[in-house]
């Protein structure tokens, strides 16, 4: 949608009226479950506030533990987290086809007090068009290339 047309319709008709969907995100289990979740969705569910160091500047995010968006489709966690399932893992999928995966394990709290987020705020904003509005952030990790920007799916799949 253009410039003009997104202002006139924000300003004449609401956004409704324009058939315009708040962006979201689309979650896969592969497990037969299947959950979307927008930016107000995903704010109704528990925040934390993650400093991080990037490019060697303090940022502060918000978002929702990774573990907490895989429980919307029953991801296994704790003990289900044996066998075959330990070659689950989650693919992160964004807007411009960046793509990274993580192993379900390190997701889980009860194997790793490694800390991964989806974000939805920088320093108390929403993320911009070029960042968001869903960005993982991973504080811990030494490189920023998992963090990525303009998040549209996470998808549970097994490695063959
Ligand atoms: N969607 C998307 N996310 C991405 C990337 C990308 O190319 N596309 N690059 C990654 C890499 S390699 C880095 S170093 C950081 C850079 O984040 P910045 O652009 O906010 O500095 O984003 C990560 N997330
Ligand atoms: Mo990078």
């Amino acid at each position: 949608m253009t410039f003009f047309r997104k202002l006139f319709c924000v300003t004449m008709l609401g956004t409704a009226a324009c058939g315009q969907t708040p962006p979201a995100i689309s979650i896969d289990g592969g497990n037969g479950h299947t959950a979307t979740l927008t930016v107000a969705e995903l704010a109704a569910l528990p925040q934390q506030t993650i400093k991080a160091i990037e490019h060697g500047t303090s940022v502060t995010f918000e978002g929702v533990p990774l573990s907490e968006v895989l429980a919307k489709v029953q991801a296994p966690v704790g003990e289900e987290l044996r066998g075959k399932a330990l070659a689950d893992y989650l693919l992160v999928e964004a807007a411009d086809g960046y793509r990274a995966v993580f192993a379900l394990a390190e997701l889980d709290p009860a194997f790793s007090d490694k800390r991964v987020y989806l974000a939805t705020k920088r320093d108390g904003k929403p993320l911009s068009e070029k960042e968001g509005p869903f960005r993982i952030v991973a504080p811990d990790e030494k490189r920023p290339a998992r963090w990525v920007r303009q998040v549209t799916a996470l998808k549970i799949r097994e490695a063959q």
